[in-house]
């Protein structure tokens, strides 16, 4: 392995607890600042960290805790989320604003302490305030512990892919213009590999991202989907690939020509360069459900051999899925994935659920004043769970939860859908699309052990929906398309080795245009929660703020969709202990 943990590290820091457990834990300094970067012929000013883009990689082992002290030197709020860290009895860190934390104003900082436990494998990190983890973002690298090894091959190396979305404009500009108009985003200009277009894009061939291999050698990928919006499809020329992790969790290994990788979403794979030397094309394209217009560009990085060899003038390009709408594919290698669950990483998917919880994901329409706004008829386009679209509150969630202080969100988050219709029906009626507004949040008793059925609607439009657990993995025991039948569809369950993961797409119902099968439902099955023994009560609510890239394709203008208005949430916060609130450090304390 050629990257050495010691490279990145910028400090240690002692930190005792108690008087005999001192511990000398990495600390790593981000500095968030403007950067000029050059993409398709032109420049523009983004916000990165340590001025990279992609930012710079975390390396830890299995169970470590690391510290990151975030300064703010860019001219907006920003806040830093370690997407898929479980952060046990410490949530304060976790990086959501509005939802843990108040953002970092510019000239504050914040110290942020990333407490690792199961987790093993890639994760990343990456902004979590408006847009701005369009450029802020980077790799998490977890290996196992000391002593430990990989459950296969040691490879050879191994380098972090790092897929994103690339546009012209500033992104600020585009989240200001996009909260204005109540309508859809501009669609990206390109997609990346690790920060770099390729080959198939203007001023860019020069660039691209090279992959350099022996022969006979093995490889380990860590492949993380950065991008805003899409899924997307993903594969290496002439190379089958070996998916043995995702979300940081291993997965019984299988083979694949190509891989399809939700926003938030990591795979770990190997390839193995077993062919003729050349160079080859990796290339990601957009996978998208719904009838909307969507990026159609094809992002490419080049898998180069070492040695002395004749390379073919035109590198050839991986098979990827022909269609952008192959709902098939796509379902078809999320659905293959499997946990481990061997000895030496058992599972214990819970049998008997305490809580079971159905919810609806649904795209909708707000009034707005004479019609104006760029949504379908000119309303404004949200998008709720149980129909409820989630309202920033006015302190953040997680200080008016251990502070109590009144009045900031309701605990009201109903466990089901308040109306029950065919979510699946091609016509809806009207009135269905208007959602209530509101802070509300489901709080679960300590060791609930949780059920969640998501349920796709067609209001307004359908499209996929990826969905994402801070700080909770969960097996995935179960997904399909059309109606759950909550008769029928649980006999189905995988309580053998269904996959941990923490983001998920919840799929569209493209196949129902085939008259085959009408809609979409998926079940998560969230992790037991009984390791996390300090906990004494969860809270979960539902937003607006902290993930979202939902895709909100529109009826009236199939050219369009929407997302960060209205991506919705499902937010889970531990109840603390009381050692790791940093106060000190803590912006915007009311
Ligand atoms: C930045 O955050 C502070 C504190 O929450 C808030 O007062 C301010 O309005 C925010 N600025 C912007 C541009 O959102
Ligand atoms: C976006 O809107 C905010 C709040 O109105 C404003 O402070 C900020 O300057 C705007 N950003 C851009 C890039 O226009
Ligand atoms: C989005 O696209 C529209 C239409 O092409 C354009 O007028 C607008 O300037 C774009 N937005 C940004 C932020 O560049
Ligand atoms: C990609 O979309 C553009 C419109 O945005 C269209 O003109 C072009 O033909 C599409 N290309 C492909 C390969 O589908
Ligand atoms: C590369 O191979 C060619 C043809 O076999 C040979 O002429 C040349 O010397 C080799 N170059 C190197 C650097 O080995
Ligand atoms: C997928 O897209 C192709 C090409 O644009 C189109 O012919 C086909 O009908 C679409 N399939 C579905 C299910 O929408
Ligand atoms: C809405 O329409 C009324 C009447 O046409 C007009 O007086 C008002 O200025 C409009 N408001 C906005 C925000 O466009
Ligand atoms: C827009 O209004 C028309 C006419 O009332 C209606 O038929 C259509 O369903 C509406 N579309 C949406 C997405 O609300
Ligand atoms: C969602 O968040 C945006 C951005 O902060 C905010 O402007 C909007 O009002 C929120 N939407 C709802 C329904 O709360
Ligand atoms: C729901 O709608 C779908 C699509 O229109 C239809 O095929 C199905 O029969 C409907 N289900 C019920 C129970 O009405
Ligand atoms: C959501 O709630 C609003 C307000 O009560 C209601 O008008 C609408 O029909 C509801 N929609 C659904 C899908 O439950
Ligand atoms: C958590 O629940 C499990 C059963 O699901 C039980 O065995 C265990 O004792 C519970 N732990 C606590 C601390 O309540
Ligand atoms: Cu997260």
């Amino acid at each position: 392995m050629k990257i050495l943990i010691s490279l990145q590290l910028l400090g240690l820091t002692l930190l005792c607890v108690g008087i005999f457990h001192c511990q000398a834990w990495p600390r790593y300094t981000f500095v968030v600042e403007e950067t000029p970067y050059r993409r398709l012929c032109s420049t523009k000013n983004i916000l990165t960290v340590n001025g990279q883009f992609p930012g710079p990689t975390l390396y830890a082992r299995m169970g470590d805790t690391i510290i990151v002290d975030v300064y703010n030197k860019g001219n907006r709020n920003i806040t830093i989320h370690w997407h898929g860290v479980k952060q046990l009895r410490n949530p304060w860190s976790d990086g959501p604003a509005y939802i843990t934390q108040c953002p970092i104003q510019p000239g504050g900082s914040f110290t942020q302490t990333i407490m690792f436990s199961s987790e093993e494998g890639t994760l990343w990190w990456h902004a979590h305030s408006d847009w701005d983890r369009a450029t802020v973002h980077g790799a998490i690298v977890i290996y196992p512990n000391r002593g430990a090894t990989y459950p296969f091959p040691k490879p050879h190396a191994e380098f972090p892919i790092i897929l994103g979305e690339w546009w012209k404009e500033d992104i600020g500009q585009l989240y200001n213009e996009t909260i204005q108009s109540g309508g859809d985003p501009n669609i990206s200009s390109a997609f990346l590999i690790n920060g770099q277009p390729g080959d198939l894009y203007p001023c860019s061939k020069p660039d691209t991202f090279k992959l350099m291999v022996d022969y006979g050698k093995t490889y380990l990928l860590r492949l993380i989907n950065s991008a805003m919006q899409e899924i997307l499809f993903f594969s290496i020329a002439n190379h089958k690939v070996t998916v043995v992790g995702s979300d940081a969790s291993y997965t019984k290994p299988f083979s694949s020509d190509y891989v399809t990788i939700s926003p938030g979403q990591t795979i770990d794979l190997l390839f193995t360069a077993d062919q003729s030397p050349n160079h080859y094309y990796i290339a990601a394209k957009a996978y998208v459900g719904g009838a909307v217009v969507y990026d159609n560009t094809t992002t490419t990085a080049m898998l180069q051999y070492n040695g002395n060899y004749t390379s073919t003038s035109t590198p050839s390009l991986p098979n990827l899925p022909y269609y952008h709408n192959d709902t098939k594919a796509s379902v078809h290698f999320t659905g293959s994935l499997r946990s481990l669950a061997d000895k030496n990483h058992p599972i214990d998917v819970p049998r008997k659920i305490t809580t079971p919880l159905f919810y609806t994901l649904s795209i909708n329409t707000l009034p707005c004043l004479n019609n104006s706004c760029a949504g379908p008829n000119g309303t404004r386009l949200a998008a709720s769970v149980n129909n409820i679209s989630f309202v920033n509150p006015s302190i953040d969630i997680l200080q008016a939860y251990y502070y109590h202080i009144n009045g900031v969100f309701g605990t009201r988050f109903p466990n089901f859908p308040p109306l029950l219709f065919n979510f699946t029906a091609q016509v809806l009626p009207l009135y269905l699309q208007t959602p209530k507004l509101g802070t509300e949040v489901k709080i679960l008793k300590y060791n609930a052990t949780v059920e969640i059925v998501f349920q796709g609607t067609n209001l307004v439009a359908g499209d996929d929906h990826p969905m994402h657990i801070h700080g909770f993995s969960f097996y995935v025991v179960g997904w399909g398309l059309g109606n759950f039948d909550e008769d029928k569809d649980p006999l189905t369950y995988n309580l053998v080795d269904p996959p941990l993961l923490n983001t998920i797409a919840v799929p569209v119902n493209a196949l129902q245009k085939k008259g085959s099968l009408p809609t979409k439902f998926f079940r998560g099955l969230p992790n037991s929660l009984s390791k996390s023994v300090f906990f004494d009560e969860k809270m979960l609510s539902v937003g607006n703020m902290s993930w979202n890239w939902n895709l909100f394709p529109t009826k009236e203008r199939p050219s369009k969709k929407v997302s960060m208005v209205v991506g919705n949430v499902i937010y889970l916060a531990g109840k603390l202990g009381a050692n790791f609130i940093n106060d000190k450090n803590y912006v915007c304390r009311k």
